[in-house]
């Protein structure tokens, strides 16, 4: 394990099919001039183009259950999986930007297939934390770490095609101990998603701690029971709500009472601290919400803190 690529990998996904509307955050992203930042910063940057996925339209990906363009996000998740792999395999940091969360289903599960003992820190107002049972929405951005922690899978769609395999049958021996997941910043979770944090006993910390125990405490309890040794890779995925609506106005799924701006880079920087970081998801940047100040506030907002996470702000 490499503790600090000198080389990182920006996966550009414009993909929206687990939540409308989100396509473009990554291409916004990489117009505003990350890669240049990343090159200032001392880092060698690869980009080779955001990433086509192929195209299944509705009419041949209905809902199975409640779950929305399940043959899509299958499809392409387990194409990211593949690339977020191949980059770490070669020893370099995959920086992925989405689209939307149910891109973590392959960023999280390429991340696994090089670093099996790798934990997660998931920051946003949501758990993603859905069942196809659970969900109310369908959307299957809601719903990624269930298919990873294994509390859902494809046997639960009850999907028979004799033709097709089911969806999301590739993650199915894909893995992450419930107890290798860490959350910050959550303050919109679901009933069903409440009784599963508690049933699996995953650490999860609110609003409520950021605000009882201040960030920094905050991240090392999330690292001592994720990462007790300060041993393990991490891959950190950040949903960009997560921060207060003021702070990063464009994006699905805003909800009040978030993390600051410098909370959030508090942690992007404490993580590039550990020299632990081995992969980096931005998810969620929306350009198609709100006016241009907001589409670029959020952009930019978006762009500090992959700096920060790579280094950016350390004297
Ligand atoms: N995200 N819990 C809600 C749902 O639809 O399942 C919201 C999910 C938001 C997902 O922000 O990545
Ligand atoms: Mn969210
Ligand atoms: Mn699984
Ligand atoms: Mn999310």
């Amino acid at each position: 394990f490499i503790a600090e690529p000198k080389t990182v990998s920006i996966v550009g996904c414009p993909f929206s099919g687990g939540q409308l509307g989100v396509d473009k955050g990554p291409i916004h992203l990489v117009d505003a001039g990350l890669a240049q930042q990343l090159t200032d910063l001392g880092w060698n940057v690869l980009f080779d183009g955001h990433h086509q996925f192929e195209e299944i339209s509705t009419e041949t990906d209905p809902p199975i259950g409640k779950m929305k363009n399940p043959r899509l996000v299958s499809n392409v998740t387990e194409a990211v999986a593949k690339v977020v792999g191949d980059h770490a395999r070669k020893g370099q940091l995959p920086l992925t930007l989405g689209g939307d969360h149910s891109l973590a289903m392959g960023t999280i599960a390429g991340t696994l297939s090089q670093h099996p003992n790798a934990c997660v820190i998931w920051v946003d107002a949501h758990a993603d934390l859905n069942t196809p049972e659970t969900t109310d929405s369908g959307n299957i951005h809601g719903m990624p770490l269930s298919f990873l922690l294994s509390l859902a899978s494809s046997a639960d769609l009850k999907y028979t095609s004799a033709s097709e395999p089911t969806p999301f049958a590739w993650l199915d021996n894909v893995h992450l101990p419930p107890s290798r997941l860490a959350y910050i910043g959550l303050r919109d979770v679901d009933p069903g998603e409440k009784a599963l944090l508690r049933k699996h006993d995953i650490a999860a910390f609110s609003m409520h701690e950021v605000d009882r125990y201040g960030i920094g405490q905050v991240v090392e309890m999330a690292l001592d029971r994720v990462n007790p040794a300060r041993d393990r890779p991490v891959h950190l995925s950040f949903d960009v709500d997560a921060l207060d609506p003021t702070v990063a106005p464009s994006t699905g799924t805003p909800v009040r009472g978030g993390l600051t701006f410098r909370e959030g880079h508090y942690i992007c920087e404490r993580l590039f601290e550990t020299g632990l970081i081995a992969a980096f998801d931005l998810m969620e940047v929306n350009p198609s919400l709100r006016d241009p100040a907001s589409v670029k506030q959020t952009v930019a907002v978006g762009c500090s803190l992959v700096r920060a996470a790579l280094g950016e702000t350390l004297l």
